[in-house]
This record gives structure tokens, sequence and C-alpha cells, in this order.
């Protein structure tokens, strides 16, 4: 990890940045499944922050743009405290299944000058992975400056399935939003700026970077591409449309993975367009064969910030733009075709065949751990974001409580911990099925990441909540929640076909309580999950896991306390 400069587009002065070898995006690391790789992660990062932190003022300028949609401070103050950020680092590897010790946990840093090296089994099916900076309370600053890279797992099944490898036909396009400061005569100077505003915590910058460029143009074949697409943006989220000549043209996309790899089969994209929040992936096999040269096709994004899980309002192309929706800029690049052969592959029918979707049967009667994703508001500081992980309250407990009513049934919980730093509660036994319910008490939607094994998602439920006067403590949590849907309720609360794989990030909304299934394999050792916006992330929405071998439980028997054995709502 070391400064650099980077153009992030011709027209800009160059930016001064830290990165994996001085570059951003960090140098791609294609490793084979079985074949151990070791890195030796070397801070060498010096020199000032690269990036100027500030929160403007006012939400909204005088002329009511918000400011979070336009260059510069805003009138802002730079800081201190980021501009005196000397480059604390400690790097994860964003979907690999990796033995604790070298997993990244949040609060093992190596200061400018140290190393650590890290050994990776990569024992795992093919897919997509990302290595970026996850330090403790400044994530947000440190992969917005620059410090992530992309990670490719190959194997057997995938070269039996002849997908495009390597170039020329397989790209990977990594999508992050960034904003940039102004001169004194209103000039963009290149300096990365990461800008909040009194009212929404969240930086969304408003140009768009595919990897690396902003608004850039990828001159394609009449052929089959592969697009290894991730959202590696703070913390927007993007609902991806390919138009041509100002139609959504998603017939020619065929998403053939997600997170964790391929599908069983290939399904389309959904109609209104292709989400990705902070850190999914999808892998997509795009049709451009039987186009003339000189085509050109527009990728635009039509999701609002910050997303709620609200559907596409997209209508056209000309009023794609929506400053409200912190969306100033919808472009996100552009293909443009050349000549050349025409090469179409053939979509293969049946992609992964080791995997087999969850049966209902299976996730039934195993633990259930809960979580509420809930919002403290403060007076006069941003709010806190936290997960209040629930356990189950005892019958004589007077203190406030968390009630899930299903029908005539209702489950009443205690919230337990809310804080990174609380005590650990969650003991996942190696090796066995296990069932998450993230509960959304806020109005937006988090992508939420587990470390280690990905998941299958099992439900989305809508729910009904209230939650009383100052029922959101610092740890405890009253509300109470039934599974029924608002009549005001716009949202579908449906599993997408291209959510029905191997996840390891799972978009929660609004109003919804998402269930995934997950069987933590071989790693004993202490572990994170949190929301990947990363300005949630780093406030506070992170907590930790520990997995333990079977035969250890014996030992540690008040840790099954804290769950059900069985269902609350299927
Ligand atoms: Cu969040």
């Amino acid at each position: 990890m070391r400064a650099g400069t980077h153009r992030f587009h011709r027209d800009l002065p160059e930016s001064p940045i830290w990165g994996f070898d001085g570059g951003l995006p960090g140098p791609t690391i294609e490793a084979e499944r079985g074949q151990p790789v070791s890195v030796e992660w070397r801070n060498e990062l010096d020199g000032p922050f690269p990036v100027v932190v500030t929160t403007a003022p006012a939400a909204v300028d005088a002329d009511g743009i918000p400011a979070q949609c336009v260059p510069g401070l805003s009138g802002g103050r730079p800081d201190d405290d980021a501009a005196a950020l000397t480059g604390q680092t400690v790097v994860h590897l964003h979907g690999g299944l990796t033995p604790a010790p070298y997993d990244g946990w949040a609060e093992n840093l190596s200061a400018p000058g140290q190393y650590a090296v890290f050994h990776y089994p990569v024992d795992q099916r093919a897919a997509l992975l990302w290595y970026h900076d996850h330090v403790m309370g400044v994530t947000k600053f440190s992969v917005y400056a620059g410090l992530a890279g992309l990670w490719i797992v190959r194997d057997d099944r995938e070269r039996e399935l002849e997908l495009p490898e390597g170039p020329s036909f397989e790209i990977p396009l990594l999508i992050q939003d960034r904003n940039f400061d102004l001169d004194d005569q209103g000039r963009l100077t290149g300096r990365l700026v990461h800008k909040t505003d009194p009212e929404v915590m969240e930086a969304f910058a408003p140009f768009t970077m595919v990897n690396g460029k902003v608004w850039p143009v990828l001159e394609v074949e009449p052929a089959t591409y592969r697009f290894r697409v991730l959202n590696g943006s703070n913390a927007r989220t993007y609902r991806l449309v390919l138009l041509r000549d100002g139609e959504p043209d998603l017939g020619r996309i065929v998403q053939i993975g997600t997170d964790h790899g391929l599908f069983r089969a290939p399904v389309p994209v959904p109609a209104g367009g292709l989400v990705l929040s902070s850190a999914e992936r999808a892998d997509l096999l795009v049709d451009f064969s039987h186009l003339d040269p000189g085509t050109e096709l527009t990728l635009l994004n039509t999701a609002r910030a910050p997303f709620d899980g609200s559907p596409s309002a997209f209508t056209d192309q000309e009023d794609a733009a929506d400053v409200d929706g912190l969306l100033p800029y919808p472009h996100v690049m552009r293909f443009r075709l050349t000549d050349g052969p025409t090469a179409r592959r053939p979509v293969p029918p049946e992609l992964a065949t080791d995997y087999e979707p969850p049966a209902a049967t299976r996730f039934a009667r195993v633990p259930h751990r809960a979580i509420a994703l809930v919002e403290r508001e403060l007076e006069g500081r941003p709010s806190m974001l936290t997960m209040r992980e629930l356990a189950p309250a005892k019958g004589d407990d007077a203190g406030p409580v968390v009630t899930v009513t299903d029908g005539r049934a209702t489950v009443r919980y205690r919230a337990v911990a809310a804080r990174f730093e609380d005590a650990t509660t969650f003991f996942p036994v190696l090796d066995e099925d296990e069932v998450w319910q993230f509960i959304n008490l806020t109005d937006d939607t988090h992508p939420i990441h587990v470390h280690l094994d990905p998941f299958q998602i099992l439900a989305r439920h809508p729910i009904r909540y209230e939650i009383p006067e100052d029922g959101i403590g610092k740890r405890d949590l009253a509300a109470e929640i039934k599974l029924e849907r608002d009549p005001d309720d716009r949202l579908d609360h449906a599993i997408d076909d291209n959510e029905r794989g191997l996840k390891d990030t799972v978009r929660v909304n609004p109003n919804e309580i998402v269930e995934i299934g997950v069987r933590f394999t071989r790693y004993s050792g202490r572990y994170m999950y949190h929301c990947h916006i990363l300005e949630h992330e780093d406030r506070d929405m992170m907590r930790p896991f520990v997995t333990m071998p079977a035969e250890l439980m014996p030992f540690m028997h008040e840790h099954r306390h804290h769950m059900f054995h069985g269902s609350m709502t299927m």
C-alpha cells in the first residue's frame, strides 16, 4: 500500500490517492481453486491523507441543489481528524473463506512501515472477490482513498463450461462513486472529497467511475462478453439499465453468477434493472453480436440515494437525473461497437451443480438468531446505526422488549448487544446450519455482509412495526413488530431470481425481515458481520461472531442460551 497519483478522467488533473501498489484499483489477483496464496501486505503509506473530508453546513445550497450533488466542499470545513490520519491498515479479502487470523480483523492494524503476511487457502469455488482496507472507524476513508482491488478465483467447472476467461472477452467492472474539490476559479482540481451533510451521513458522490475512470467508453467487438460487476462504492446502490437508442435493452444480458460464483442456471436480470448494493457482485454474459459497428449502448444508474428498495421510476434517459435522489449524473459507462468477427457464445443451460436451493425442511428446526437494524438519532451529531442482537426474553422480563407477532404467536426478545465492543453473543457451531434473521427498523436498505462462508437467502417477510418514544436506547430496544404488510408499503419484498445463489451480502429493505441460511465451515475463530455501507459499518453497524468446533461446545454451554431452536416465522 503506497501513496500514488491517479487520473480519474482525461480532463482532470492527477489526484493524490492511496492504493495497492500505488494504483487504483489495485492489481487484480487471479488465483486457482486449491492453490493457496500468501500475500505480504506491506504498509508503505506516507504523506498526508489524500482525501479532504467534510460535512457541508447545509444539505442544500441557496438554489436548492443538494450539497452532495456538486463538487467542492460546499462551505464545509476540512475535517482535521481525517487530515491527521497516517494510514493504519488491515486488509480483508471480501468473499474469502479465510482462517480468522488472516481475515482482516478491524482492530489488528499495520502502521506505515509494518506488514502482515496473510495465508489464503483459496479452497473455494470460482468467484469474483475483492480485497480492501477494513480499519475500525475509518474504512469509509481508506477505501475512498483507493485501497481496494479485485481477486478472481478460477476453477475447473468454469473451464468445462467454456466461459470467457481473461482478456479480451472477460472484463471486471468495478463501479464506485467519487467527488472532487474545486479551485478558486471553480475548476475541478482532482483532489478527492468525501462529503456528507447534516441530513445524510453517507457520502453519495456525484461522479460514477468504472475501474477508476469517470464515465469511460469501452470498445467491444460483436461478440459475447463476460462482465464481472462489483459495486465497490462506499454507500451508493446502483440499479443498472443498459440502453440502446434511449430504450432499455436488458434482453441481451444474462446473469450467470452472484457473490460466490455461478448459479445453478442462468437468469435474466430483473426487468427494472440490475440492483447492486455495496459489495454485491454480478457475473454477466452480454451479447453484442449482430450489432453494427459504431452502435453505442449506455449503462445508466436509476437508483435514488439513499436507497430504500423502491421500485424503478425510470421512464427515459432524458429525465433519469434526479438531484433530490442524489443522482445528478446517472451515466455509468458506454459500450461502442467496433469491427470484428461475430463471436456469439451459447449460454450454458446448466451452470453450477455443487449446491442445492435451500429446502424449507432443512432450515425449519435449526438455531435461529435475530438481529434488529436500528438508527438512533443524536442531538447535533450524525445518527448512530447499530445492529441489536436479540436473545429470547425471560417470561418475567419487565425491561424493554422486542415482540414479533405472527398471527397468534408472539415471540419476545431482549436486546443483548448493540455496539461492536459489546460482548460477543453469537457462537455458531462449525458445520451446523443456522438461520439469521435481519429485522430492518430503519427507512433505508442495508447491505448486510457476513464474513467466512456464503449463505442463501431463505425469505423476505414484510413487517409493520412501532417503536415507542425513547424505545431505542444505548443498548436497550423496545419495538412491536407484526409479520404483516403495511397497506402503504410499495416494496414487493420478493427474492429476485438473481438473489437465489450463494451470497455474502444481502439487501435488507425497510419494513422487512430477511432470513438467511448459513453454515460456517472449517475455520474457528473471531469474525465480523456488518452493514457494507461503509459509513454505517464505521458507526457502528458491525458485530463480531465466533465460530466454534462442536466438540468444544459442551465446555461453553451458556453460549447456547442466546438463540431459539426452531422457527419464529416460517
Ligand atoms: Cu447500513
